[in-house]
């Protein structure tokens, strides 16, 4: 594909993600004003860069005329959550919404994968408004707690350094941190009362 052909091919990507970015941010500021604990932590976004997407498509044998049907992640939010039952809250307001329609659902947190790593993925069809009337897009949304997160970014980044192929005691640690990871998110549940109430504490002394 040409440059160009990129560019008409993504624009609408960007531009779910652009309005994404702002719905799922809004969700924050909404519970922030109402003093009420936040199941959102914060929200990033990102297009797949072109080269990632052509490697994914090559790995996954999607031709590269069938993308937009086959590639769901292209565009991609994630949602990060202080309480792994925050995760739960988030999902359900999802699905209540109507400015898109969830296709599938895929949870790897009771499921976690091999690698260890853990987070819930929606993907759903987003309609942007285009010159040329309306698109559906696919967007996945991956939802995770701040320490799901953590493993995430770091086992990611030592993907690239190692192409996906870990020497095997690199592969151990990886898990185990996924392991301390995970009780971390428990311990953290368990004394949720206590912290929520600090926050809420801090939160009043910050708009004083
Ligand atoms: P603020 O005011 O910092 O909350 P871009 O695509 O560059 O236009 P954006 O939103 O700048 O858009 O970047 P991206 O990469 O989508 O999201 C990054 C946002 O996540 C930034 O917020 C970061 O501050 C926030 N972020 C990243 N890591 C953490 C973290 O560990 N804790 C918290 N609370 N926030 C984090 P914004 O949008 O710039 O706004
Ligand atoms: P990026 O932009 O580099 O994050 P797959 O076959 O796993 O590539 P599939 O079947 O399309 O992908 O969907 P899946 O597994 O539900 O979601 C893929 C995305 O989930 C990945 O995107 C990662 O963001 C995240 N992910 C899945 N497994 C792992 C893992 O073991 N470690 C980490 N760090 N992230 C994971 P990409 O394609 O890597 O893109």
């Amino acid at each position: 594909m040409k440059e160009k052909e990129w560019k008409l091919l993504l624009g609408p990507y960007r531009q779910a993600v652009d309005e994404l970015k702002v719905k799922l941010k809004g969700i924050r500021t909404e519970f922030e004003l109402g003093k009420a604990h936040s199941p959102i932590e914060f929200v990033t976004g990102r297009v797949k860069p072109i080269p990632s997407i052509i490697d994914k498509a090559r790995r996954k044998q999607i031709p590269l005329d069938r993308l937009e049907e086959e590639m769901q992640d292209i565009a991609g939010l994630r949602m990060m959550c202080q309480f792994t039952d925050d995760i739960r809250s988030v999902v359900h307001m999802l699905r209540k919404r109507n400015d898109f329609e969830i296709v599938e659902e895929r949870d790897y947190i009771s499921n976690k994968k091999d690698s260890g790593y853990r987070s819930y993925h929606v993907v759903a069809k987003y309609p942007v408004q285009t010159a040329n009337g309306e698109k559906k897009i696919l967007v996945e949304i991956q939802i995770r707690t701040l320490a799901m997160n953590f493993w995430a970014t770091i086992e990611h980044s030592l993907n690239y350094k190692y192409g996906g192929l870990f020497p095997e005691d690199i592969q151990l640690r990886l898990q185990r941190a996924a392991e301390a990871a995970y009780r971390l998110d428990e311990e953290m549940s368990l004394i949720r009362g206590e912290i929520q109430e600090a926050q809420v504490i801090f939160s009043r002394k910050d708009s004083e």
